[in-house]
């Protein structure tokens, strides 16, 4: 299988294993993924995912270059749509998404870690859309993805320089949430991801819908958003449970409900 899935509790890792390849992107690693994706959205016992890659060189190095040389428009787009619709899925699923990244990060492969909710890296990793070296543009929503993540000027001189961004520079401007030691970004991740696990479930998919929403509306919308889901809190057993729990000084248990 050319991505693994590994489940532990709450938390899914799914590691992309093609490092002879340097992890790149093929329509069979794009299936696997859209296969694993859904299992993990459909799945409510699983909370967050893990997405890495095998090797320690790259997390993924693009898409497929040698799979793409030839390519006719038509099938060039339907692999760009393939690509959409699962990193679409990622981003409207209730389960939270995280990157953990050591070594190389580009093109389709920054593109499917700006897809996840956020980024984990090694200070040695590489990020990059150097799509124009190979006179093309982002396929997988790079373009939209990484401007409204480190702002539109940056966004246009990373996708029209090629020019790689380091671990530091990639914390500094955004893109980044966290850098950690080579070799310990799965391990830290799985940690960060573990404890995400623990909190509400269901306050946890919604701040998540609601700040992915929240982005794309108007800010009076937006809040009226915030308001009628925290008011929905209240009804829940969790909210409850939450608040019982911290008053009889106790660890919360949550159902989900
Ligand atoms: N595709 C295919 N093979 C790749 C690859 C890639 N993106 N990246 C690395 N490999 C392969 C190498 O060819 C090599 O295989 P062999 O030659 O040994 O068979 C093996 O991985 C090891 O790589 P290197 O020997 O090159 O290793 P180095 O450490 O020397 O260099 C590198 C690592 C990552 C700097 C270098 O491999 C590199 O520059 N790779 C290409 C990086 C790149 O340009 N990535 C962006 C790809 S373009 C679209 C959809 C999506 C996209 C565009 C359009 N539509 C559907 C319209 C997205 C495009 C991209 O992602």
């Amino acid at each position: 299988m050319t991505v693994d899935l590994q489940i532990d509790g709450a938390v899914a890792t799914l590691t992309i294993n093609r490092p002879e390849a340097m992890n790149a992107l093929n329509a069979e690693v794009l299936s696997a993924l859209d296969q694993h994706i859904r299992r993990v959205d459909e799945d409510a016992s699983i909370r967050v995912a893990v997405l890495t890659g095998a090797g320690g060189k790259a997390f993924v190095a693009g898409a497929d270059i040698k799979a793409m040389q030839g390519m006719k428009p038509e099938t060039a787009r339907s692999f760009s749509e393939l690509g959409h619709r699962v990193f679409a899925r990622m981003e409207s699923s209730g389960t939270v998404f995280i990157a953990a990244v050591e070594g190389y990060c580009l093109g389709g492969g920054c593109e499917l870690a700006l897809a996840c909710d956020w980024i984990n890296a090694s200070g040695k990793s590489t990020f990059g859309q150097p799509e124009v070296n190979l006179g093309l543009v982002p396929g997988f929503g790079g373009t939209i993805r990484l401007a409204r993540k480190v702002g539109q000027a940056r966004a246009l001189q990373y996708c029209s320089t090629a020019e790689f961004v380091r671990g530091e520079e990639a914390l500094r401007v955004g893109l980044v949430n966290a850098l950690y030691e080579p070799g310990e970004v799965l391990t830290k991740t799985q940690e960060q991801a573990q404890g995400i696990a623990s909190k509400g479930p269901l306050a946890v998919a919604n701040c998540k819908r609601l700040i992915r929403a929240g982005l794309d509306l108007p800010q009076e919308r937006g809040n009226a958003m915030e308001q009628q889901a925290f008011g929905l809190m209240f009804g829940t057993a969790d909210g409850q449970e939450g608040m019982n729990a911290y008053a009889e000084k106790r660890a919360a248990e949550f159902k989900g409900e």
